[in-house]
């Protein structure tokens, strides 16, 4: 930032907090207080970033205020003219970015966005050709009867999606999450030796189980997905293509994954967050090609409820950004940093699932220090170090306490952290974790969550975090009066 634009955000913010003080003085306090905390750990988790005071501002507005159900041009409110503003905005700058043929910027979030995607396919694929059948041009004009038939069609469809623990997301027709409830479901996984997803495997589970959605993407898979291969397996028993990029896309966006590797052209139907990797508001949005363009576009009412206008005018500031050149230099320094961390971890002796990474982001199984990752997350958190655990491939401990912590270079990347810093975070990571030894439970037995950390070990890695972080500060030049 500027001086100029760091004296501005500076004045602004002091004085909405003062704003905000003068109404609920512990919610103006948390604030400064999570300000004060970011600026003071190391973030690690990959799914978070930090997004520019742009983005933030953008989203306290009075856009906030406004119902926009419906879409642009086709609002079931009045006077939604600076909606539709924002709304195309945010589209257009997200099909250029990702050179998609239709975006729909309104999903909340990213369970919403795959949720669109799901009905958006189901009323693709199932509905229409039924209303067809019934020779009816519209769900309106359908019987009770029709009704009953048409959801025992839409209700008997399958879906096959990466298993939870071999870094798929809960939304790709895990059990306890809806997708797992509306879809009859399979899962893939990943080759039991290598860690990595095995392309003949998954093929020929498609064949045997003929899905008509075959979901691609990850939230904790430390590597790249071919997806041309993923679509030619999709074509091959009919399934549609539905690519969650939600963790990479900022990888897409910036170019670092191209050609195979961009879902973009090769998946019928794309879902993303806009707040990890891409540095966004906290949102959703669905990509599509034209053919899906109409029933993604239903997305509000039939399964979001009203638009966020503010997100969404938030999300074209970010796309904006998101096209500029220098968020390819963030890009290709977030992936680079992954491996950086990833060299740092593997020189010191500790394990990664597959051995490395190739994208943002890193899974470290701490089963080899006697650890569980609820262990390991508690322990490196003591230390300022802001992680998640993870579960790995058939992990014995389960979703809960898990084996695995996952790292992500998104957040640490945009305050300036080279490669000598991720290094070092390995370096100090292993030391926690080393220093670590499991606790017992109450009745004295071994216990997954309690742990005991070496004396002074949090403090030592608090001070040599804080030279890092000093070196590097969120948001420079931003100083709360
Ligand atoms: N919560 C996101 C993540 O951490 O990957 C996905 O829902």
């Amino acid at each position: 930032m500027s001086d100029d634009l760091s004296r501005l955000t500076s004045s602004a913010y002091s004085q909405a907090l003062e704003v905000i003080a003068a109404v609920e003085p512990r919610i103006a306090e948390a604030t400064r207080q999570e300000l004060a905390d970011q600026r003071a750990s190391l973030k690690l988790i990959a799914s978070e970033n930090y997004a520019s005071p742009a983005v933030l501002m953008t989203m306290g507005t009075w856009f906030s205020d406004k119902y926009a159900e419906g879409t642009v041009g086709h609002r079931f409110y009045a006077g939604c003219q600076n909606v539709d503003t924002v709304e195309s905005l945010a589209a257009e700058h997200a099909r250029e970015l990702f050179g998609a043929e239709y975006a729909y910027v309104q999903p909340h979030s990213g369970i919403d966005a795959n949720l669109v995607a799901f009905w958006s396919i189901l009323a693709h694929r199932v509905e229409s050709p039924a209303l067809e059948r019934i020779g009816a041009k519209n769900v309106s004009e359908l019987t009770e009867a029709d009704w009953e038939s048409l959801r025992k069609e839409l209700g008997n469809q399958r879906l096959l999606g990466m298993s939870l623990d071999a870094g798929g997301h809960l939304t790709h027709g895990f059990r306890p999450n809806i997708s797992g409830k509306m879809f009859h479901q399979q899962q893939y996984g990943t080759d039991p030796v290598t860690g990595l997803l095995d392309y003949d495997a998954v093929a020929a589970k498609a064949r045997e189980f003929k899905p008509l959605v075959l979901v691609a993407g990850y939230s904790a898979y430390p590597r790249r997905v071919d997806f041309a291969k993923m679509r030619e397996i999709a074509d091959e028993v009919g399934a549609t293509l539905m690519v969650d990029m939600a963790h990479f896309a900022g990888l897409v966006a910036g170019k670092v994954f191209t050609g195979d590797e961009d879902p973009v052209p090769h998946a019928h139907v794309v879902t993303t967050t806009t707040h990890k990797s891409l540095r966004g508001p906290r949102g959703g949005m669905v990509l599509a090609t034209e053919e899906y363009a109409p029933s993604v576009d239903r997305g509000c009412p039939m399964v979001l409820g009203g638009p966020l206008s503010h997100v969404m005018a938030a999300k074209a500031v970010a796309l904006a950004e998101a096209r500029q050149d220098s968020f390819r230099t963030y890009a290709q320094k977030v992936a680079d940093n992954a491996q950086s961390l990833a060299q740092g971890f593997l020189s010191r002796g500790a394990n990664l699932v597959t051995g490395g990474t190739d994208n943002h982001l890193v899974l470290l199984d701490v089963s080899s220090f006697g650890l569980t990752g609820r262990q390991a997350e508690s322990a490196l958190l003591d230390a300022g170090v802001v992680t998640n655990r993870n579960s790995v491939p058939n992990d014995p401990n389960g979703a809960w306490y898990t084996s695995g912590v996952r790292l992500g270079t998104p957040a640490l990347t945009t305050r300036g952290f080279g490669h000598d810093e991720f290094d070092r975070v390995a370096e100090l990571i292993v030391d926690v974790l080393a220093n670590t030894q499991p606790g017992t439970t109450k009745a004295g037995g071994p216990s997954k969550a309690s742990y005991v950390l070496g004396d002074g070990v949090a403090d030592k890695v608090k001070s040599a975090s804080a030279e890092m972080l000093d070196k590097h500060p969120l948001y420079p030049g931003l100083e709360l009066s």
